[in-house]
């Protein structure tokens, strides 16, 4: 049985603790590797090594940490398939998907950051004649990650790669339910030459390891990744020591489709914002809002563009859709869809596990489901699912709709298909959210701000965003 390590001052080291816990194949559902059960000691041997690193790793040129940065980013590149794989494996994605986003998504993350440290600049003030102030931001210290598993490498990388262009070491810790591309990432870091200590991977528990990462002394900023309610964990844990917190949270995404949209290009991408990652993208738009004139015409053709999906195999070239990334889960998303019919919802489309031949037997499987007929205050339209399930709501008029699409405790994106220029700017204008897309969905420029209002977070991260959250600001004024 494959067993991973945690990656620690360098090196690849078991847990002190020597116990280890069982990682699922979620397209078979059965255990095919073992991941350290990590706990508190292994985190304290982490922040000595991070500690040893910080002085040098802080201090070399911002030159010299760019091009470690930009060769672990052409290591993940030259190790595309077997990350995409690892992924698929781990995750349950389609092969296809790990492979066009996931993947090289993370590459650019580190690229990205590679860059964008030789262009962060800070700003001076000049008072009258004789004073001038001047900002300095530096490094920290410790910044410690913590990631969830529906996009594992890719959101992995989207912490840890500013963190380090910045000059901070990093304790970080990705989903015990989706382990493997960070550890395989641990060996891609040895090899790129990253020092030893300035990157720290652990691997176990979210209430064990990360409980202890986020209670650390020694680690001043925590950068978050995951439910709401862990969020809330976390915060109340950090707050009263006064850490740096960035919570990148949940989401219950309005989809808004006027009746003068182009209309085939908004289907492809709604199929797409519903569906893709087997609806497990924080992102995905699970509430279709769609103007009355629109609705029947929108319905049909929805629903027999959902039916053509095909859920299977995740390796297999021709799956739309892969399998849930857990039996928790999978049984959470199955409640949702009960829930869903007991407030009187109509399932147009889908609505039950899929079970498939052979190895896949004991795989987790759930259609991609359509449901209409529920107001837009039930539990199942202001709840996040995180599966592969939309509501079908329709509306009359731009006010009702932007009531109806701020009415959930989450503010993370919104998507606005319309052809009416005033229509585009005054909908985005009123939502109460992080991201609009307007015709489009999940364009992503890592330049810009990325994260949710309300329940869907605190702060931001990308681009220069990501660097600020990961310095500390220091004003020098001088009287000459
Ligand atoms: O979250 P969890 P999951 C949200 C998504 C969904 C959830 C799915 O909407 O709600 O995350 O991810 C660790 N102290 N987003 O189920 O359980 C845990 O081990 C410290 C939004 O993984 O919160 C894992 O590594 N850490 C997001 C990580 O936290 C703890 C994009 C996340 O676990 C912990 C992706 C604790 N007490 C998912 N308990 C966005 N907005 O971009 C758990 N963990």
């Amino acid at each position: 049985m494959f067993t991973i390590k945690n990656y620690i001052n360098g090196g690849l080291v078991e847990p002190k603790g020597g116990t280890y816990l069982d990682n699922f194949n979620p397209a078979t559902g059965q255990v095919y590797s073992k991941i350290p059960d990590s706990d508190r000691a292994d985190v304290e041997q982490a922040v000595a090594a991070a500690k040893a690193a910080f002085p040098s790793w802080s201090r070399i040129p911002k030159e010299a940490r760019s091009k470690i940065l930009a060769k672990v980013a052409d290591l993940i590149e030259a190790n595309l398939d077997k990350l995409a794989l690892a992924e698929s494996t781990d995750n349950g994605k389609p092969v296809s998907l790990a492979k066009n986003v996931d993947i090289p998504r993370a590459a650019a993350n580190f690229n990205f950051f590679a860059t964008a440290i030789l262009h962060y600049a800070s700003e001076s003030h000049a008072m009258e004649k004789g004073v001038i102030n001047y900002t300095l931001r530096e490094p920290i210290g410790i910044a410690g990650c913590i990631s969830p598993w529906n996009l594992p490498l890719y959101l992995f990388t989207w912490k840890i790669a500013p963190a380090l262009a910045a000059g901070n070491t990093v304790i970080a810790k990705p989903s015990e339910v989706t382990p493997m591309t960070a550890y395989l990432l641990s060996e891609l870091c040895i090899e790129a030459g990253v020092p030893p200590g300035v990157l720290n991977i652990i691997h176990g528990l979210g209430n064990k390891v990360g409980a202890s990462i986020t209670a650390h002394p020694d680690i001043p900023m925590i950068s978050f990744t995951g439910g709401t309610e862990t969020g809330a964990e976390i915060a109340r844990i950090a707050a009263p020591m006064f850490k740096k917190l960035s919570l990148e949270l949940g989401g219950k995404n309005p989809n808004i489709i006027f009746a003068n949209c182009n209309f085939d290009k908004m289907l492809k991408t709604t199929l797409k914002s519903s569906f893709s990652n087997q609806g497990e993208i924080c992102l995905c738009g699970s509430r279709i809002f769609i103007e009355k004139p629109l609705y029947e015409k929108f319905k049909s053709a929805f629903v027999a563009a959902t039916q053509l999906l095909k859920v299977g195999d995740p390796l297999n070239k021709d799956s739309d859709m892969g399998a849930i990334v857990s039996e928790a889960h999978t049984e959470k998303i199955m409640s949702y869809i009960e829930l869903a019919k007991e407030e009187g919802g109509t399932v147009l489309a889908g609505g039950k596990r899929v079970t498939l031949p052979g190895e896949h037997q004991n795989g987790w499987y759930i259609e991609p489901t359509i449901i209409e007929g529920l107001g837009h205050e039930c539990r199942t339209n202001q709840e996040e699912i995180f599966g592969p399930v939309v509501t079908l709501i329709p509306f009359d008029s731009e006010d009702e709709v932007i009531e109806m699409a701020n009415s959930t405790r989450y503010g993370l994106s919104a998507t606005i298909w319309t052809n009416n220029l005033q229509t585009a700017h005054q909908v985005a204008n009123h939502l109460h959210v992080g991201i609009a897309w307007i015709n489009c969905w999940l364009l992503r420029d890592l330049r810009t701000p990325f994260g949710g209002s309300k329940s869907s977070g605190v702060g931001r991260e990308g681009g220069f965003e990501a660097l600020s959250f990961f310095t500390e600001p220091k004003n020098v004024c001088i009287n000459y």
